[in-house]
C-alpha cells in the first residue's frame, strides 16, 4: 500500500473534469486501494482520485466507525440516475478544505449507477450521510468543492485562510508559484 499525497485547494487540479474509466485493469485497482489507504489515514469517510492528482472518475468511501470492521466502497465512473426533491443540509468537510466546515444543501436521497472493481454495473440507493458524502464526491470529479455549494463571502473567507496557510508553508511541494 502507497499513501497518496491529498492536493489541497487553491490548486487547479481540484477544478478540472476527471475522464471516465474505460476498463479497470489492476493498475486502476491498486489505485484504488492506495486511495483507501490514504483516505483511512487521513481520516475521511470518501475520497476522489482528483484530490490525489488523478483526473480519472474513481471515487472510494466507507462510512464504518472506528470500532467497527471497515466496510471498503469503491464507485467508477458513478453517474446519478435520480435525486429526491427534498434536500437536507449537512455541515461538510473536506480532505482538500482541510479545518473548513460549513453547511452544505443537497437532495437527501439519490439512485446510482457505477462500475465496481470487477467492471460490474451496480446501481445503488443512498439516503442520510451516505448521499451527503456521494454528491460531495461526485462534485470532486467535475471540478467542484463544497465551497462552490455556499455563498460568496464564506467561500472567499476559506479560500483566502487556505491560499494564506499555503504561503507560509515552505515546503517546495506547498509553494503557491508551482499550485497556482
Ligand atoms: O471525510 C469527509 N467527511 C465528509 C463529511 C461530510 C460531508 C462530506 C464529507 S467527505 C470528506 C472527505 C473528502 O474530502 N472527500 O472528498
Ligand atoms: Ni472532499
Amino acid at each position: 500500500m502507497t499513501m497518496l499525497p491529498i492536493i489541497t485547494a487553491p490548486d487547479p487540479r481540484l477544478k478540472r473534469t476527471a475522464k471516465p474509466v474505460a476498463r479497470v485493469d489492476d493498475g486502476l485497482r491498486k489505485l484504488m486501494d492506495d486511495m483507501l489507504e490514504t483516505m483511512y489515514q487521513a481520516p475521511g469517510i470518501g475520497l476522489a482520485a482528483p484530490q490525489v492528482g488523478v483526473l480519472k472518475r474513481i471515487v472510494v468511501l466507507d462510512l464504518s466507525k472506528e470500532d467497527e470492521e471497515r466496510r471498503p466502497h469503491v464507485l467508477i465512473n458513478p453517474e446519478l440516475t435520480w435525486v429526491s426533491g427534498e434536500d437536507v443540509t449537512y455541515e461538510e468537510g473536506c480532505l482538500s478544505l482541510p479545518d473548513h466546515y460549513a453547511d452544505v444543501v443537497r437532495p437527501s436521497a439519490i439512485e446510482l449507477s457505477y462500475l465496481d472493481r470487477d467492471n460490474e454495473t451496480r446501481t445503488l440507493e443512498a439516503d442520510g450521510l451516505l448521499a451527503t458524502c456521494i454528491q460531495h464526491e461526485l462534485d470532486h470529479l467535475d471540478g467542484v468543492l463544497f465551497v462552490d455549494r455556499i455563498s460568496a463571502l464564506k467561500r472567499n473567507m476559506i479560500l483566502r485562510k487556505l491560499l494564506k496557510a499555503k504561503k507560509s508553508d515552505t515546503t517546495p511541494s506547498a509553494d503557491p508559484a508551482h499550485v497556482l
